[in-house]
């Protein structure tokens, strides 16, 4: 898969995906970043890429030449199955939208700023858009991060048996169990004996068991 992004700010997507299990995946070659700043692809002068608003109030609008001509360029290089635009008023962000883009070809992503881009973009461009919760945050960008790497980590090959995505919390609508590691007791506090058995049917059914009540307490809503 390959993930072209567009923004205005570069310089916050140049460590996120230079780690960890999205490092490996670009390694493996199973994943293909490409960060491109949108003043790159404005003709006007001194690269300007936002213009105020018509009908008046506050906030820039980003303009539509530049992205445009970003959106063309980069679709003339590589075929696209989705075009996201990462913003406020998209459809909030979920396990199952991140399992479904992970099994897609390539995506474009264009991160807002100001107070968004201008409509007619997402009338004719966008395929796609895409919030990461119900705050407000000053653009696109970390969103764009939170984007990739939930999709980035579900690409078939990049995760191994040990970082398997099979029991992560909400792949089956369910949160994680809980999870202990050595020493067996510090301080007196103990790992669950079950976990120490060695019987394999019994830790799997304490698992799911743990699961559950973790759910029902503290996200009755997935469960519905
Ligand atoms: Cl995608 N963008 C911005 N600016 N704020 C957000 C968001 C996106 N998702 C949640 N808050």
């Amino acid at each position: 898969m390959r993930i072209d992004i567009i923004t205005v700010q570069p310089g916050l997507l140049e460590s996120p995906f230079s780690h960890s299990i999205l490092k490996r995946a670009q390694a493996k070659g199973l994943l293909e970043i490409q960060v491109h700043n949108l003043r790159d692809y404005s003709t006007f002068k001194h690269n300007q890429v936002d213009d105020y608003q018509f009908g008046g109030g506050a906030g820039m609008v980003m303009m539509m030449e530049p992205v445009i001509n970003a959106i063309e360029l980069l679709q003339a290089k590589t075929t696209y199955d989705e075009v996201i635009y990462l913003t406020p008023d998209g459809a909030t962000l979920n396990q199952s939208m991140a399992n479904q883009l992970s099994l897609k070809g390539n995506l474009l992503l264009l991160c807002g700023h100001y107070k968004g881009i201008d409509e007619r973009i997402r009338e004719h461009f966008i395929t796609m858009e895409i919030s990461i919760g119900d705050y407000v945050l000053s653009g696109g960008e970390l969103a764009a991060a939170v984007l990739v790497d939930a999709i980035g980590r579900l690409i078939p090959g990049v995760l191994n048996d040990e970082t398997s995505a099979l029991f992560d919390s909400f792949q089956d609508h369910l949160l994680a169990p809980p999870v202990y590691t050595r020493p067996e007791e510090f301080r007196g506090w103990k790992v669950p004996e079950v976990l120490l058995s060695g019987d394999h049917r019994k830790i799997e059914d304490w698992r799911h068991t743990q699961a559950l009540e973790r759910t029902q307490q503290r996200r009755p809503d997935l469960l519905k």
